[in-house]
């Protein structure tokens, strides 16, 4: 772990050095940056928000380089972990407000060799339809919005919720003024997020994106991977997202 920290660290700021040369930064650009990193990890939440809009992606592209799996995503800053527990198959507490549009998200868990796996605990959290998250924004309780659903023998789920809606991260900080500064919004597409864990198997963390839909080609986050954009099917009258996982071994 040394060794590695050692190699690491000199790698970064040698980097750092690079950009510094190629951009003539002076020294009156250095303090300047200096102080702007101190003021945002003065501001609660700030420093999080931005490392983790610029650089958990590529956190996920480190995990997604070495499994064979399902492509994992970013976590975001809003999961929750006692969700309610609704078994295979169920529906999320959702508030009858804004533009509540039904939908049904199921799908099939398996590992690398195609075998399905029962028992998976999946977590399944998005925002509410004003763009919000539960237990976190506007007082909506941290039961709606969320769910913790068990893979049945067959390695289904099946859950029933409403549509989640762009995400529009704090914009009047020093992360949406940097993004503003590099020609960038602070929006994320809508999106739903999961966790799947089982005891044997890696933790997954992944999102899906819908198809054709706002900000898919320009999340403030840069997460949206193709296999992760999925389209609406209909099923008996109801608009349907399926997402299916194929798990790594731990
Ligand atoms: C979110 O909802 C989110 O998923 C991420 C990655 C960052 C901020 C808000
Ligand atoms: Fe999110």
């Amino acid at each position: 772990m040394i060794e590695r920290s050692k190699t690491v660290m000199n790698d970064l700021v040698a980097a750092i050095r690079n950009v510094m040369l190629k951009h003539e930064i002076t020294n009156e650009e250095l303090r300047f940056a200096v102080k702007y990193l101190k003021e945002t990890a003065n501001t609660e939440f700030e420093l999080e928000l931005m490392m983790e809009n610029f650089f958990e992606i590529t956190t996920a592209h480190v995990t997604n380089n070495k499994n064979s799996g399902s492509a994992s995503n970013i976590a975001g800053p809003f999961f929750l972990e006692d969700a309610p527990d609704i078994g295979s198959e169920g529906e999320i507490k959702t508030l009858e407000e804004g533009e509540h549009l039904p939908i049904v998200i199921r799908g099939q868990i398996k590992d690398l060799a195609g075998k399905p796996i029962s028992g998976v605990k999946l977590d399944v959290w998005h925002s509410t339809p004003r763009g919000t998250y539960s237990g976190v924004h506007e007082g909506i309780p941290s039961e709606y919005y969320r769910a913790k659903l068990t893979t049945d023998e067959m390695g289904y789920y099946k859950v029933r919720t409403t549509k989640p809606v762009p995400y529009q991260i704090p914009d009047n900080g020093n992360t949406g003024r940097l993004l503003k500064s590099m020609g960038r919004h602070a929006w994320r597409p809508a999106h739903v997020h999961f966790k799947a864990r089982k005891p044997g198997l890696q933790e997954h963390i992944t999102q899906v994106y819908f198809n054709g839909e706002d900000y898919v080609d320009s999340d403030c986050c840069e997460a949206v991977i193709d296999e992760l954009v999925i389209p609406f099917v209909e099923e008996n009258g109801e608009q349907v997202i399926i997402k299916n996982f194929v798990l790594d071994a731990a």
